[in-house]
């Protein structure tokens, strides 16, 4: 029984115009009626649609697919992903306005979710604002998230997992004065890498679960893709590039080094560049966080090859339900590979050499300081259990429910906040990459940790919580009130519910 006292129905807490007509179909048609105020410096239409997309020798491979047109602003805005299945790279400056089409062409209900941009919450691509087939949504709002590698996908309840990986998401890159003021490379040298897991029958065709215990790991393909394509080569001259580095994947944790041995040097995270370049051995990537790399070829002959790599990460028995000639039919030959394997990313091939002048820059983006005494509620953080539960994700007991928040979910708009997040392990134990909409935060500690390689550093939307850690972070709720959402980004541990509403009460 639901202690009706413990939750808050919107619709009598204020709220009633946030609510009214939430069932689909109603809300859309508000939307597509665009505000004349609105004068939008990037106008363009993203279409969700079926199509083909040539990823393994042989037959094309069916995907889901955006596919993009710029309507107004420059041509850089709007850079196609070429043969990939992958939705066009979106890129703005920050404070520019832009006005984004959304036609559903899908054979189901759809709606585009801005990863990582902070966004009115009409705006934030919530799953009860799903169109249905053949509908349009029209999004507009500012970019004010500072220069940084953002991203969109599919938001829909439940089925968030198998419209990502049918290939629905797409990069939305930010610039900024501050970012243009750095020597950081640029054009052919600035390099998107969105890393992504799948699995294909003999008929190149993609699988997705083929057993429903392993949506409590979450879906591992057995091959892994670089920017839409197998065993992913680039060519690259002998000088430093930028790369900017998504872990796309449903639910499969990246351990990224380079084969050699030398050190990741990491300039940006999920919210755009770090204060100054940090050093590591190894960087752990969880699904949804970005992490931009310094990579110098610089002194490499024509010929010459760096590998990056995802290290072996010892995930014990979280490593899959699903082991060699266990669960899986034949249609994937029974091949396995488990989260934790290690196996190549990228690998880089020198093509020419070139003395090129550009050099790490030392100081790279400002940073306020990340004060804790000035969370309203410092010593007493919101925490937050994450949870597997008889198959259900929970978080605070509780799965996800469209239209309602806890009171314990309601924040209040201009405070800051510590929030908690715990994951007290349990059975199964399980990694949970844990995502708050509609803002960045930072990460202030994190207790209990076995493994190493966390960056924790910079500005952040999604943190890796592996068992038996809890995470602190700071909030802060700008700009916007209303409703949002914060949940695992594990997608099938999200579909099964691990995934809540928060809501910033305006005064
Ligand atoms: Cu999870």
């Amino acid at each position: 029984m639901l202690n009706r006292r413990e939750f808050l129905y919107l619709a009598g807490a204020g709220t009633a115009g946030l609510l009214a007509g939430q069932t689909g179909g109603l809300r859309p048609l508000a939307h597509a009626a665009a505000d004349s105020d609105f004068q939008p410096d990037v106008e363009l239409a993203l279409k969700a649609t079926v199509s083909e997309s040539p990823i393994l020798p042989g037959r094309p491979t069916v995907v889901w697919t955006y596919r993009g047109r710029l309507l107004k602003g420059e041509a850089w805005h709007l850079a196609d992903s070429g043969r990939s299945y992958l939705g066009p790279t979106i890129r703005v400056r920050r404070g520019q306005k832009i006005r984004i089409h959304f036609y559903n062409e899908l054979p189901e209900e759809s709606i585009i979710h801005w990863h990582g941009l902070h966004v009115p919450a009409e705006m934030d691509g919530h799953p009860r604002d799903v169109i249905a087939t053949g509908q349009k949504f029209v999004y507009e709002f500012e970019v004010r998230n500072r220069a940084g590698t953002y991203w969109y996908h599919p938001h829909p309840h439940a089925r968030t997992g198998p419209q990502v990986y049918g290939g629905l998401a797409g990069l939305f890159i930010v610039t900024d004065d501050e970012e243009q003021s750095l020597t950081l490379p640029r054009d052919a040298f600035d390099l998107p890498l969105v890393i992504q897991d799948r699995t294909f029958d003999e008929n190149n065709g993609l699988v997705y679960l083929t057993h429903p215990m392993e949506r409590m790991t979450g879906f591992l393909g057995n091959r892994i893709l670089v920017n839409g394509q197998p065993r992913y080569a680039q060519k690259v001259l002998s000088r430093p590039y930028r790369l900017r580095i998504l872990n796309g994947s449903n639910s499969r944790i990246y351990n990224l080094a380079w084969a050699d041995g030398r050190p990741l040097t990491v300039i940006g995270t999920d919210g755009g560049l770090l204060p100054s370049p940090i050093v590591r051995p190894n960087v752990l990537l969880g699904p949804a966080e970005r992490v931009e790399i310094w990579a110098d070829f610089s002194g490499m002959g024509k010929g010459d090859e760096a590998t990056l790599v995802s290290r072996e990460l010892d995930l014990g028995p979280l490593s899959g339900m699903t082991g060699p000639g266990g669960m899986r039919g034949p249609a994937t030959g029974g091949r396995f590979l488990p989260n934790g394997a290690p196996f190549a990313v990228v690998r880089f091939e020198i093509s020419h050499t070139e003395k090129s002048s550009s050099r790490l820059p030392q100081q790279l983006g400002e940073f306020p300081p990340d004060d804790m005494d000035s969370a309203a509620n410092h010593s007493a953080p919101r925490q937050f259990h994450i949870a597997m539960n008889h198959m259900r994700g929970v978080i605070n007991n509780r799965v996800f429910e469209m239209n309602r928040v806890a009171d314990d979910e309601v924040v209040q708009l201009g405070t800051r906040e510590v929030w908690e997040f715990i994951n007290r392990g349990g059975m199964p134990a399980l990694p949970h990459p844990m995502h708050v909409h509609g803002l960045q935060f930072r990460v202030l500690g994190r207790l209990g940790s076995l493994y190493d390689g966390y960056l924790d550093e910079g500005w952040k939307d999604t943190v890796l919580l592996m068992p038996g850690e809890r995470v602190r972070l700071m909030m802060r709720f700008e700009d916007y009130d209303g409703l949002f959402l914060y949940h695992c980004h594990n997608l099938e541990h999200e579909d099964m519910g691990m995934m809540r509403n928060y809501y910033v009460r305006a005064t």
